[in-house]
């Protein structure tokens, strides 16, 4: 039998952040149900979903910016790979891709292979048209809304709709000049 003695810090570290993980998911799991209960449409939950996601974005966006020590983005392209790379990791513990961007770099696709939300998740048939994880979507809208862009974020691939990975299409709709709080005179 293996001696049974203290555990590294790192270890009960990494065992911790795995059971935060995880309670993390199932209470998201234990929500999206609730709301399924409550409302019935599958419509409704789905905006139901994103207006948490927006609510969470526009206050996450300061721990982000805080955290992070990212600075000023030069354009969009800049703003959706801090989001994949930066944004992801830190409150997902994974990172993305981006990819598709349009000709004028105001469009893109944020691409999942992995997504914690979705551990242990299997949705029966009366929960077609869900989107299960639009928690996300509005998260990032309202996030960036925080910082002058006005987006819209939508699904384009879900694997809990039969598709290989997760991929999100985010669309700048208009970025709102930040104004100079001094007055010249
Ligand atoms: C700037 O130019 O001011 C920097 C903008 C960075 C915006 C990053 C938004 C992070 C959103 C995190 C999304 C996490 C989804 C789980």
């Amino acid at each position: 039998m293996a001696p049974v003695g203290p555990r590294s810090g790192e270890a009960i570290f990494a065992s911790v952040e795995r059971v935060n993980a995880e309670l993390f998911t199932l209470t998201y799991g234990a929500i999206v149900r609730q709301l399924l209960t409550d409302l019935e449409e599958v419509e409704e939950v789905n905006k139901q979903l994103d207006q948490m996601g927006y609510n969470i974005g526009i206050r996450l966006i300061d721990e982000f910016l805080a955290k992070s020590n990212v600075s000023r983005c030069v354009d969009f392209k800049e703003t959706a790979e801090v989001i994949a790379k930066v944004g992801f990791k830190m409150f997902l513990g994974v990172t993305a891709s981006v990819t598709n961007w349009d000709a004028e770099g105001t469009c893109c696709n944020i691409v999942l292979e992995d997504n914690p939300l979705v551990d242990f998740v299997e949705l029966p048939d009366t929960c077609q048209g869900l989107y299960y994880c639009n928690i996300l979507s509005g998260v990032i809208r309202g996030a960036l809304e925080m910082v002058s862009m006005k987006t819209e974020v939508t699904w384009v691939r879900d694997m809990l709709r039969g598709d290989d990975v997760f991929e999100l299409q985010v669309k700048l709709l208009k970025q709102v000049p930040e104004e100079y709080p001094y007055k010249d005179d």
